[in-house]
């Protein structure tokens, strides 16, 4: 008679071999066994009259049931899969050499990258396509039919992750002030994956921050804290240009009504925080150099003053579902 024993519940030996003691048998095996022991369960013990016995394992059973798991494992690959999102606007110089950095990576755990041109006045979308025909993933390069500025872009890569079937979609912008090992990190996400968003932060103990002017730490690390107050959680970042958002649990018609323009990020922290998702924080480094900031000190804090009592005078008005539509070209796709 086969048996299912489950060999957390019992003492393991390690001899020669590993014995499994039950309250009724005791089975040994070789080691090699121990990993696809856990997973193939179903034993029989050859000598029941003395209770114990060498495990016996049918052989065709075990090619059978090692073809399903790799299946399983195939099926869980396609089910984790991955999908770089990268907006652009007016910037040809810093994506062409973020896209010379991302050549030298091999972000394996990666399946597609896809850049989202904000309509650029520049030749930002013409380098991006010269730029990436030898890169050795694959690319799709999209232009939106007008600018809807970083938010309207988070939503068509958002639109375009969930009618791919992908399950992590992971924000880099493209105007090179981030680290790419910060971007191997994430992909590579060793990270847990109960976690619904993963967010790089600036202002963390660990975070590196390279040529930031006092003034832009200062009031971001004030926010933070103005933030943390209404929310009752612990933010260090309200929107950087790092982060990965799992796609299984997204309410889409929720983000598609945040605002289009930077402060976007903002709504969505105030919705991971109302809604109680799951999110961790991780320090990034994030460098100034040839960048021309788009934010406009004054105008920007007015708008965050206003999202804050917004926030806490009407919160149902402001989590309101609009439902906005956003349509852009495929401009090119290099498969891999
Ligand atoms: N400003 C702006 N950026 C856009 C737009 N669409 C895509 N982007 C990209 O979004 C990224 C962030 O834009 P930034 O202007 O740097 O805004 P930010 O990161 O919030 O502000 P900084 O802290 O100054 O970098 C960049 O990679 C832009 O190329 C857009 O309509 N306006
Ligand atoms: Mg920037």
């Amino acid at each position: 008679m086969k048996k299912k024993i489950d060999i957390e519940i019992f003492n393991i030996e390690i001899f020669d071999n590993i014995t499994f003691n039950t309250p009724k048998y005791s089975y040994s095996c070789n080691p090699m066994f121990l990993a696809k022991f856990k997973l193939f369960a179903w034993v029989k013990p050859n000598d029941r009259s003395n209770k114990s016995g060498i495990l016996n394992i049918n052989k065709k059973k075990f090619r059978i049931k090692n073809k399903i798991i790799i299946l399983c494992v195939f099926i869980y690959f396609i089910l984790m899969s991955k999908i770089l999102f990268i907006p652009v606007y007016n910037c040809k110089i810093q994506i062409k050499r973020l896209i010379e950095k991302i050549k030298k990576k091999n972000l394996e755990s990666l399946n597609e990258i896809l850049f989202v041109d904000n309509r650029s006045s520049d030749d930002t979308l013409e380098t991006i396509i010269e730029e990436t025909t030898n890169l050795k993933k694959k690319i799709t390069i999209i232009q939106n039919d007008n600018n809807y500025g970083l938010g309207g872009s988070h939503k068509v890569a958002l639109n375009y992750a969930l009618n791919n079937n992908y399950k992590d979609l992971i924000v880099f912008h493209g105007d090179d002030q981030g680290n790419v090992d910060d971007l191997e990190k994430i992909i590579s996400s060793d990270i847990e994956r109960n976690y619904e968003f993963i967010l790089g932060s600036r202002f963390m103990r660990k975070s590196v921050l390279n040529n930031y002017s006092f003034i832009r730490i200062a009031g971001n690390i004030f926010f933070n804290f103005i933030f943390s107050l209404i929310t009752f959680k612990k933010l260090s970042d309200l929107g950087s240009g790092l982060n990965l958002i799992r796609l299984d649990n997204l309410d889409i018609d929720q983000i598609k009504s945040f605002p289009d323009n930077l402060t976007f990020n903002y709504y969505l922290i105030l919705y991971i925080c109302h809604f109680k998702k799951n999110f961790l924080f991780v320090p990034i480094t994030w460098s100034e150099t040839d960048q021309i900031s788009n934010v406009k000190y004054f105008n920007h804090i007015i708008q965050m003053c206003s999202i804050i009592l917004n926030f806490l005078m009407n919160k149902n008005n402001f989590f309101k579902k609009r439902n906005n539509e956003y349509t852009w070209k495929v401009i090119k796709t290099y498969l891999k």
